[in-house]
Formats: structure tokens, sequence, C-alpha cells
């Protein structure tokens, strides 16, 4: 199958989400953010073939070719008090319905990338927002199925994407009330020697020793100080001898 055939759709989804699937937009995250702003419903998924503007986090771009890739983004207004959670509850969910479908051995990498050996397989963007109904957040996510960019992993033709949401809204629904455990034990960055590229240029090296209850990862440098970080890029570096 070329990636100007995307593989047919599922024609049902799980109970209580609102899925559209579109050809081609700019962002799904920018669409459902506009329509969650205009009072759009809890549980709205927009997936698309294409993206001609697909965004990562910090103004990055997310890149994948017509028809390859799961590129989906969640309206959700059950906002949590620790709004990371929602966040890390759709990696869990993208973790799971990959290792369902496929049986690849998927972890995260702090805060939300999915990797399979070792390289980016999936990245997540949440942004949040307000409305007359209320707050909300929409989380995207990416997830390379039939393609890869050069350094980075795919799941491969045992799966479409389609499919692959299908068991991503499946496996949302089934994760437990309090994801903390879960989430910690799916991180491979935990244990690590890491570098933490931090927002100006700066960066912290040392080793993950933790997840606070907040989502800030703390890492514990070779002075012994800890630092409590709360965004940056994790570089999970080979343990020093
Ligand atoms: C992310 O950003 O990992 C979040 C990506 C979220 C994409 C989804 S797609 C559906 C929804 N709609 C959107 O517009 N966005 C969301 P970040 O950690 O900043 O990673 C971005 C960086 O990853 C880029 O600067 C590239 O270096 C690299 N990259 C771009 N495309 C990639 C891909 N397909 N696979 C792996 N790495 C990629």
């Amino acid at each position: 199958m070329t990636p100007s055939e995307p593989a047919p759709r599922p024609i049902s989804w799980p109970a209580g989400w609102r899925v559209v699937w579109v050809e081609e937009t700019g962002s799904t995250n920018a669409d459902l953010v506009a329509a969650g702003t205009a009072g759009g419903r809890d549980r709205s998924v927009l997936a698309a073939d294409h993206q001609t503007a697909g965004r990562g986090r910090l103004d990055r771009r997310w890149e994948a070719p017509a028809g390859a890739n799961l590129l989906v983004s969640l309206l959700l207004r059950d906002v949590p008090a620790r709004p990371h959670e929602i966040t890390q509850r759709v990696a869990l969910a993208a973790a799971d319905a990959a290792r369902a479908t496929t049986g690849a051995d998927v972890s995260l990498k702090w805060p939300n990338d999915l990797m399979l050996g070792g390289l980016k397989l999936a990245g997540v963007l949440a942004q949040f927002g307000s409305s007359s109904a209320g707050p909300f957040v929409v989380v995207g996510i990416g997830v390379n199925v039939g393609w890869a960019p050069p350094g980075a992993a795919r799941l491969g033709d045992g799966v479409s994407p389609g499919e692959l949401l299908h068991a991503m809204l499946t496996a949302f629904d089934a994760l437990p009330d309090d994801i903390a455990a879960v989430y910690r034990h799916r991180l491979g960055t935990i244990g690590q020697q890491v570098r933490v590229e931090l927002p100006g240029d700066t960066s912290v090296v040392g080793r993950a020793i933790d997840v606070e209850p907040d989502g800030r990862l703390v890492v514990l440098d070779d002075c012994a100080i800890s630092h409590r970080i709360d965004t940056g890029d994790v570089v999970h570096l080979r343990p020093v001898d």
C-alpha cells in the first residue's frame, strides 16, 4: 500500500467518541483548539491523512507523508486537577495500542514521547483552552506507522492508522483512575543517565531519579544537586561505567 492509498478506516469507533477523519488539514490540534473555543464537545476526535502544518512542541514541525501515519487530536473537557495527567493518559493509551496491535515493545521517554528500539516512534502535543462551556485540553499525537524520518522508528505494515486509533481509544478508556504507577512503570527515563535540554540553550546532565506528582522530572546532577524540570527535551545517555 502506498501513502497515497490510505488503508480503509474502521467503520465504527469505541462508544462515546465522536471521530471525524479528514483527508487534509493544517493541524488537527489547531482545528480542535478552535472547535473547543467555540464550544466543541467532550471526546471529539479529529484525525487526518495529511497535515500541511503539523506542529510539534515549542513551535517545531511534525512531518508525515499523506496516508502513512496516525495524526490525531482528542478534545477532552474532563480536565483533571493535575492537567498533565491527561497528556500522560494519551501517551499510555497509544503505547498500549501499539503493543496490542503489533506486539512492539514501546516505552515512554519523559515527558510523553513513545520510543521503540531507542528511537522516537510518536510525539504528543497538549494545548489548553477555555470556552463558555468550560476549560478543555486538546491532546494531539503523531504515531509513525508506515513512515518515519531518518533516526526515528515506525510500527510497520502490521497495523493501519485507523486500526491503531481504534485500539488507542479503547485503551484510553481501559486505563485505571490513578495512572501514576502505570506511567512511572512505562517511563524508560527513570534510572537513566540523561541530558535535558532546557528552553534557552541550557542543559542539565545527571541521573533521572523520579517523576513528581505534578509531572516534573527530577534529575540529580554530579554535584548531587536535584533539578525539578518542567519543560525540556531528554536525551537518554549511555550509562557511564
Ligand atoms: C512532538 O513534538 O513530539 C509532538 C508531535 C505532535 C504531533 C501531532 S500530529 C497530530 C497533532 N496535530 C499537530 O499539529 N500536532 C499533533 P517535539 O517533541 O517538539 O518533536 C518535534 C521534533 O521531532 C521535530 O523538530 C523533528 O526533529 C522531529 N520529528 C518531526 N516529525 C517526526 C516524526 N514523524 N517522527 C519522529 N520525529 C519527528
